[in-house]
């Protein structure tokens, strides 16, 4: 029995939270028990500095085949000829990836922060933008979707080093076959930050990135369903872009440099509890099952925007290709905050988000950011979306009604005990 019952009984509210509301935060998810099995072992005590086999610490057998396991399962999923399952987020994984290509001082081109890209894509409040020279392209306002002329007109005048595609709240697929072109034009390396659609991607639902894109990095927590974590990868024929050689004449290996700016570039001992938990959760996504999953994060994502469209919502770029999707609220007189509030106070559960060419501040916002790979892995099918939809939409509507919320909070909660998350406490 758990003595510290101060922080015990709160992992118990927060379980009980996650447990009766419904979560459209568009980066979450559910991972399976095994998963968290994983990760509250006794692999947390373990120090691996280094790579398995390659380590600065005894007794690390068995977590160098953990590791193993771990990098082959992701190699597996993703048709990967390296990868690297130490970065422990998506920033530390893009940060490493920053560290092995480029110069301070060098020009990175991404997708502007305000039009759904993410921070560590040279946000001048990030490290990617203070350390690093940043330059951005972005959506149309008109069809809020990347005009690739314009990024390779952006391209040819700023002559970046690294182009990074990917986004945190862009609901369509991604040209990455385009985006290599024009990297190629300017002499650039590109980067794929699939964080978000990586799940689908695995699954086979969308654009592929392996053969374009030199490097791609990830997080593992959101469609992917793993533990929060980040992941480096590269396609097959990228282990010498730059075609260098030292001057004994050896081929200087993308994968090498990778490795080095995660340890020890970047990071010290691996989280080794939360590479066996990616581990599982690769070996769960390579499974026939995880393509049913992604299937049906598409379909509810595809309901959920109909319906909202229905109710005379609009959408930016007019629906979704993927698991998100990113709502201008302007047209019902509310704020991204107003909504935000107003629906987590009725246990749904979503992001207020700058939308793109924003007139409000990034703490208010016009928007809100909705993602279905949380609810699918609960069971929601399309007719619960549309169910979704009605309650938010009153809410919206009203969102100084606190009768209606509250009401609408004991339908959400009876609605999701047919939706069981977990069993037990989880914790002893
Ligand atoms: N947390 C990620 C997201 O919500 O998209 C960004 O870092």
């Amino acid at each position: 029995m758990n003595k510290d019952t101060a922080v015990f009984n709160l992992i118990g509210k927060e379980l009980e939270r996650q447990r009766s509301g419904i979560e459209l935060i568009a980066s979450e998810n559910f991972t399976s028990q095994a998963v968290l099995d994983a990760m509250g072992t006794c692999l947390t005590n373990k120090y691996a500095e280094g790579y398995p086999r390659k380590r600065y610490y005894g007794g690390c057998e068995v977590v160098d085949e953990i590791e193993q396991l771990a990098i082959d399962r992701l190699k597996e999923l993703f048709g990967a000829s390296y990868a690297n399952v130490q970065p422990h987020s998506g920033a530390q994984a893009n940060a490493a990836v920053f560290l092995a290509c480029l110069q301070a001082g060098d020009k990175v081109l991404g997708l502007d922060l305000s039009h759904g890209g993410h921070l560590s894509h040279g946000s001048p409040v990030n490290f990617s933008g203070k350390i690093f020279q940043p330059a951005f392209y972005g959506v149309e306002e008109e069809t809020g979707t990347i005009d690739m002329d314009k990024v390779e007109a952006t391209a040819l005048r700023e002559q970046p080093k690294l182009i990074v595609c990917g986004a945190s709240a862009y609901a369509r697929d991604w040209d990455y076959k385009r985006f290599r072109e024009i990297a190629d034009k300017v002499g650039a390396l590109l980067l794929a930050d699939i964080a978000h659609p990586a799940g689908l991607i695995a699954a086979g639902l969308l654009n592929d990135p392996m053969e374009h894109c030199h490097i791609v990095t990830s997080t593992t927590h959101k469609t992917l369903r793993g533990p929060r974590g980040g992941i480096i990868m590269m396609g097959k024929n990228f282990e010498n872009p730059w075609g260098r050689t030292t001057r004994k004449g050896t081929v200087i290996k993308m994968s090498r440099i990778l490795n080095s700016a995660v340890f020890p570039g970047m990071q010290g001992g691996p989280l080794e509890h939360v590479i066996a938990a990616k581990a599982v959760a690769f070996g769960e996504a390579l499974q026939p099952e995880f393509k049913v999953y992604g299937q049906q994060v598409i379909r509810n994502a595809q309901a959920l925007a109909t319906a909202f469209k229905g109710k005379g919502y609009k959408l930016i770029s007019g629906g979704t290709d993927n698991h998100l999707m990113l709502i201008d609220l302007r047209s019902k007189g509310v704020t991204g905050k107003q909504a935000e509030e107003a629906l987590v106070r009725a246990d749904i559960t979503v992001n207020k988000n700058m939308v793109p060419f924003d007139t409000q501040s990034p703490m208010v916002t016009s928007g809100m950011r909705i993602g279905t790979a949380a609810i699918t892995t609960r069971g929601f099918n399309e007719m619960d979306c549309i169910k979704v939809v009605d309650w938010m939409d009153q809410i919206i509507c009203d969102v100084e009604n606190e009768e209606l919320i509250q009401s609408t909070k004991q339908e959400v909660n009876r609605f999701m005990e047919q939706f069981p998350l977990y069993e037990g406490n989880l914790v002893a």
